[in-house]
């Protein structure tokens, strides 16, 4: 689906497979088996200030699965119609993101880490950062 068309109704929350061992779990996650993209850039967010917000743009091409993989956040997201918030904060638990949707990370808890699986390597040109533009370039939903 072109990024133009994704609604909210594309983004997915997964349960990722989660090994349990009393001497602590294991997460896997698997290009090809857990993913509908193939990952090319893995990057993290932490060491993020309390009451810092992150996020404020769209993208236009790159699908992304986002993990708490410590701590919990929220991510608000928006599809030109409607606004949706989920909670991240469990590190077996995935939130897969199409193209196409604006995002506004927050409520970051102390030490918490953002793990982001994204599907092409960063490229600025793939950034809508002003909203105005991003609902410009959903104009026909
Ligand atoms: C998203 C959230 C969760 C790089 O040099 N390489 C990279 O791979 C990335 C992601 C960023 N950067 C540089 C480019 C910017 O100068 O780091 C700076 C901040 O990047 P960005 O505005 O993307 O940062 P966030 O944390 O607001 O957003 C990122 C993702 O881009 C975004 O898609 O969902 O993490």
């Amino acid at each position: 689906m072109r990024a133009e068309e994704t609604t909210l109704e594309d983004v997915k929350l997964i349960q990722l497979p989660k090994v349990m061992n009393p001497a602590g779990n294991i997460t896997a996650i698997n290009g090809g088996l857990d993913l509908p993209f193939e990952v090319n850039r893995v990057y993290y967010l932490y060491d993020i200030p309390g009451g810092q917000d992150r996020g404020g743009h769209a993208h236009k091409a790159l699908h992304q699965l986002l993990v708490a993989a410590s701590g919990s956040f929220s991510i608000l997201l928006k599809d030109g119609r409607a606004s949706k918030e989920f909670n991240l904060k469990r590190p077996y638990e995935g939130l897969l993101l199409p193209p196409g949707l604006w995002r506004e990370l927050r409520d970051f808890s102390s030490g918490s880490i953002c793990l982001v699986l994204a599907s092409h390597p960063y490229s600025e040109v793939d950034y809508i950062r002003e909203f105005k533009e991003f609902k410009e370039f959903k104009k026909f939903l």
